[in-house]
């Protein structure tokens, strides 16, 4: 039976376990990738297990997330990051060089590879064939020590692209097209392989742009073929030498299956406040728009820049709108500078942005009240723009451009342009200066890293109790994202390294008595349980999600289905992560209620599938799913990843 490239490329790495769909196996990481905004965390939890350098083929630190320095703290996290990367072998990418995912593209990524990165879009790297994944920052730190990484034997889904994307359709178009389909969820456990004529016409950057934003399908991944467009992208960066060819089999199966004729395909935009909340253009076309923001991870790579430089040439931004545009890289950068291409944009009136993060994740140009803004990025949760009823829309670059000429949302058909071929260069600019190697082993034994005051220490639980008596400090609805437990922004983002402090913004927008309301129990010995709806924790990995509740004392979750990264993540800080084993016991309970999880612990310990939840204050009991391996169970038991490890190792 032919095999499909994902299951390829885990059996090459399968180090425990067996493919069998849904059941637990761990695989060998060839490459890691941290950002500043996990990476101090993934660092500082790296450093607690003591192994002296990265055991990886090829790991990197990047600075691109918090690079707005109103204090001192995201400067001090970037010198802690610049010193203990040196120290360990990690390479690290300075701020300024650009968002890890376009760099990592661009620099590192390699056809066949595993890639295990501290942030969600992470799966970019599968536009070059890489199994490319997202994790908690400590997962990527065990990772960088050696050990494997763990998850459950993903689905595959075959999407067979046919035909060839027509003018003023873009990559961007493909995905938005898949999220309408799968939707935000219907990507959770599998991961996504594209096929097929229509996959042969796209570059890697656009390959890039599709599985980037599979993160917001819940996939674990999502993967190209490696093939003669893997090998010219390859050379341009002068990098031929990494290259093989893979594919899937001619007869290989998928679990399921989608077919998208890309001569069909018409511009698509998503409208707030969902990635997958998508329809054409043209349903929501005259919508005035204030402000157009290009760039983030997603979109910012040299071809569509150009593009739309082009667009902007000779013309000038609508009076209404508010431009800025983010180039994802410095290799990017310095070849819109050298083309005139940036001459073109800011003659336009673009307000023109470091390569970072920036605006993506609320670190400046937040819009102003209730405006509409559409923007290349890849996610439009509420509130993540940094105003609350701003109205964020997800688009291609070509279509945020066509806003920002006419005022309003425009189909780019409908301009009356020219459709400008842009095709991918054969020689990028290459220029690694802003990547700095680690110390070489002598000279890093007696490196110091240095630490500012901002980096607090982790904080730790103790095993779980034989019995969780805890109240339903909080209930949330469904797609309840990992911006609304954990926000970020300016004024959240530089307190990542600082769990006590950052924890005091847990749920801000949801209800930000929480924080409070759940130290004043923790304090009477309570334990805070959240109840929540279907998906619970999609978007981000970032670990602080559950690490500051933890810190608050959430002991437990009982929701109707989690996201896959955040359920990883409150399994490594001893969180329990529960499901209704009857969603219809959901609507039973009131925020307030006394909860009691029985026996919690003896059913953990002895795999008991079912465990027995009362309403203390309804007087019902009702039941909850674990659905943990004997691995994460023992891990829970421990409190926590860094409890079991230790135990682990002195066999306690
Ligand atoms: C995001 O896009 O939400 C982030 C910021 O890149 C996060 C990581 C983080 O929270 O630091 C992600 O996607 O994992
Ligand atoms: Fe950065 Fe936005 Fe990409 Fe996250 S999604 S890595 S915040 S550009």
């Amino acid at each position: 039976m032919g095999m499909n490239l994902t299951q390829k490329i885990l059996k090459a790495h399968l180090v425990e376990g067996e493919m069998v769909t849904g059941k637990e196996i761990a695989i060998r990481i060839d490459q890691t990738l941290t950002q500043d905004a996990t990476g101090t965390m993934s660092y500082l939890q790296f450093e607690a297990m003591g192994v002296p350098r990265v055991k990886t083929e090829v790991s990197v630190s990047y600075v691109d997330h918090n690079t707005l320095q109103t204090g001192f703290e995201n400067a001090d996290d970037h010198r802690f990051l610049q010193t203990v990367a040196a120290k360990h072998g990690v390479h690290f990418s300075r701020p300024g060089n650009g968002i890890c995912h376009q760099v990592h593209l661009e620099r590192f990524a390699a056809p066949g590879k595993t890639l295990l990165g501290s942030d969600s879009h992470t799966p970019t790297g599968g536009g070059m064939a890489m199994l490319a994944m997202g994790a908690g920052g400590l997962d990527v730190a065990v990772a960088m020590g050696g050990g494997a990484f763990y998850l459950a034997c993903p689905k595959v889904v075959g999407i067979k692209l046919t035909g060839s994307l027509q003018p003023w359709t873009t990559a961007k178009d493909i995905i938005l097209e898949v999220l309408r389909i799968m939707t935000v969820k219907g990507g959770v456990g599998k991961v996504v392989e594209y096929y097929g004529e229509g996959v042969k016409s796209l570059t890697v950057p656009e390959r890039g742009t599709i599985t980037n934003m599979g993160a917001e399908l819940g996939a674990t991944c999502s993967v190209f073929p490696s093939d003669d467009q893997t090998l010219a992208y390859l050379k341009a960066q002068g990098r031929e030498n990494v290259f093989v060819a893979l594919a899937a089999d001619a007869d290989a199966i998928y679990d399921e299956h989608i077919e998208i004729d890309l001569n069909a395909l018409t511009p698509r935009i998503a409208k707030p406040h969902m990635p997958d909340n998508v329809v054409a253009v043209t349903e929501v076309e005259g919508t005035p728009v204030q402000q157009v923001l290009v760039g983030s991870c997603t979109n910012s790579n040299f071809m569509e820049l150009t593009r739309i430089a082009k667009m902007l040439k000779g013309k000038t931004v609508h009076k209404d709108v508010s431009f800025a545009v983010a180039p994802g890289s410095k290799q990017v950068f310095t070849m819109l500078a050298d083309s005139g291409a940036l001459a073109d944009l800011i003659n336009a009136g673009a307000r023109i942005l470091e390569s970072a993060c920036g605006p993506c994740i609320g670190m400046g140009q937040s819009p102003s009240t209730g405006a509409v803004t559409v923007r290349s990025f890849n996610r439009n949760f509420e509130g993540r723009s940094g105003t609350r009823d701003g109205q964020v829309y997800l688009a291609s670059p070509e279509t945020c451009v066509a806003a920002a000429i006419s005022g309003k949302i425009t189909d780019p058909r409908h301009l009356g342009l020219a459709w400008v071929d842009v095709p991918m260069p054969s020689v990028y600019k290459v220029d690694d200066n802003m990547i700095v190697s680690p110390l070489e082993p002598a000279a890093a034994k007696d490196a110091v890293v240095v630490r500012g005051p901002n980096i607090a220490a982790l904080p730790m639980v103790g095993a779980l109790p034989e019995a969780v008596k805890g109240s339903a400090t909080l209930k949330v609805v469904d797609n309840i994202t990992t911006d609304h437990i954990m926000p970020a922004g300016g004024k959240v983002l530089p307190l990542r390294s600082n769990i006590p402090k950052i924890s005091q913004y847990v749920y801000e927008m949801v209800d930000p008595t929480f924080p409070q309301r759940a130290l004043e129990l923790k304090a009477k010995g309570t334990w805070s349980i959240i109840v929540g709806g279907e998906n619970y924790g999609q978007g981000s990995s970032r670990e602080h999600a559950a690490l500051a509740p933890m810190y608050l004392g959430v002991k437990a979750k009982i929701v109707k289905s989690f996201a896959r990264i955040h359920r990883a993540n409150l399994v490594n800080f001893g969180i329990l992560p529960l499901t209704f084993a009857n969603p219809a016991d959901y609507d039973k309970i009131e925020q307030g209620d006394a909860l009691e999880i029985l026996d919690a612990a003896k059913a953990l310990q002895t795999g008991e599938e079912l465990l027995t939840v009362k309403n203390v204050t309804k007087n019902f009991a009702f039941q909850v799913k674990a659905g943990l391996t004997r691995r994460q169970a023992d891990i829970i038991l421990a409190g926590g990843m860094l409890n079991y490890t230790r135990s682990q190792a002195t066999g306690d």
